[in-house]
């Protein structure tokens, strides 16, 4: 059989000015940025869903790209040819990770057990392959959302059962990550929110969802998993109401219900813009509260209110995240490309263009995330906007070491404050472009 991709050359680096569409303009692996290389930086990694399973079906139509890397669909072959393909297509991209869900790695079958014993079989192969590189698993997660049993939910199900099942996929699926040495675990909310409240009982899921995330928290570290486990926020989809909306309602979930030390945060862009924030919104909640772990690097079209997954383009947006990522000290996690090909873009080569744009997009983000924080002008405006506070009575409110009365003299003495000081907005913005475009 032919190599994957063998008509693909390893991707160089060959500069801003390269026309070639297979190099990198902007990514540069060794090249230092603020104290580190690119690809310290940069930890990208694949996701085995889109790049090696999702072929373009979608509601209206079948597939557009060929998947079968040359064997028959739905079997064990194929799934070793994908494996085949994973490898042959991180290496030649430089990409260090991958993540996976239990099901993008064997088809399911009709028993657990059977499942399990593939999984055990195509995880032997898997690692097998990694040996000789450095390529290492990002995260694992279980999918608990496509087969029919989970259509009310995982841990949130009505069916005890179905719970117990729940906890069966994220016991292999934890055992599958730290055999291939994954530096995390997801939870994605999948179908763990509600279509109505007429049938649910909310405290209840919630309680339930908690019970399983402590499970498995028990589970991994009793055989021998010291990552961090993270929540994927994301509002809607495919349930109308999903639990963990937000970052911020994330992390209170986690508090409320002691998980707090064991997880973080796995941002995805397009579910922030879902949520009606932006991408660096959620990335910023998760940093200030210690909670910023990994990114699920991707982007949505505003013009449409689903999770597009499209491959992230607009520096602005990848500026602003490696800004947020920089003064977080980096991710413990990585940049996971939960990103697809638009369904026209079927080719194998696309699959390349997809990665280089996307690479390229976050190593421009870098260097001008870099460039922000070296130029100082925005962090000097925002401490000096709140400097009212480094004295007098600000500096009493900040320590604590005043009343609400004394607060209320203070006003009425003063009669009228006078404005606090103009946010600057437009001049803000303008030293962006300045160095974005200098
Ligand atoms: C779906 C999610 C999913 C998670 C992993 O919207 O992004 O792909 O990343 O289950
Ligand atoms: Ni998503
Ligand atoms: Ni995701």
């Amino acid at each position: 059989m032919s190599e994957p991709f063998e008509n693909i050359p390893v991707i160089p680096y060959e500069g801003p000015q390269s026309k070639n569409p297979l190099a990198f303009k902007f990514y540069d692996a060794d090249r230092i940025v603020a104290g580190k290389k690119m690809s310290e930086h940069l930890p990208f990694a694949m996701a085995w869903w889109h790049n090696l399973c999702a072929a373009g079906t979608d509601m209206f139509g079948r597939d557009t790209a060929d998947k079968s890397f040359g064997a028959e669909k739905g079997t064990m072959e194929h799934a070793r040819a994908k494996v085949d393909a994973g490898f042959a297509f991180m290496k030649k991209l430089g990409v260090k990770y991958f993540c996976f869900h239990d099901v993008d790695l064997v088809p399911e079958a009709d028993d657990i057990k059977e499942t399990n014993r593939r999984l055990d079989e195509i995880s032997d192969y898997i690692l097998e392959k990694m040996k000789g590189t450095d390529i290492r698993c990002l995260w694992g997660t279980a999918n608990m959302f496509s087969n029919p049993r989970f259509m009310n939910g995982a841990g949130s199900s009505n069916s005890a059962d179905v719970f117990c099942f729940a906890a069966a996929q994220v016991k292999k699926a934890l055992d599958l990550t730290v055999k291939l040495g994954g530096r995390g675990y997801v939870f994605w909310g999948g179908r763990e929110g509600y279509e109505t409240l007429l049938n649910t009982d909310v405290k209840f899921e919630q309680e339930n969802i908690a019970r399983l995330m402590h499970l498995a928290v028990d589970y991994g570290r009793s055989i021998g998993f010291t990552g961090d486990f993270y929540i994927e926020p994301k509002p809607k989809e495919p349930m109308k109401h999903q639990y963990d909306f937000d970052a911020a309602t994330a992390i209170g979930f986690l508090r409320q219900y002691g998980l707090d030390k064991d997880f973080k945060m796995n941002i995805e862009a397009n579910h922030a813009t879902l949520a009606g924030h932006t991408f660096q919104h959620d990335l910023r909640i998760s940093a200030i509260n210690g909670m910023l772990g990994s990114i699920d690097a991707n982007q949505g079209d505003m013009l449409l209110g689903w999770d597009t997954d499209e491959f992230p383009f607009n520096v602005y947006d990848a500026t602003m995240c490696m800004y947020e990522v920089l003064k977080a000290g980096g991710l413990t996690g990585g940049f996971n490309f939960d990103s697809k090909n638009r369904r026209p873009s079927y080719t194998e080569e696309d699959m390349f263009h997809a990665y280089i744009l996307g690479m390229d997009t976050f190593a421009l983000g870098l260097l001008k995330a870099a460039a922000l924080i070296e130029d100082g002008r925005l962090d000097k405006f925002v401490e000096e906007r709140y400097a009212s506070y480094k004295t007098g009575v600000g500096a009493k409110i900040r320590s604590g070491e005043t009343t609400l009365a004394e607060l209320a003299a203070y006003a009425e003495k003063l009669g009228a404050p006078a404005l606090p000081g103009s946010g600057r907005q437009e001049y803000l913005e303008s030293i962006v472009n300045g160095v974005l475009f200098g």
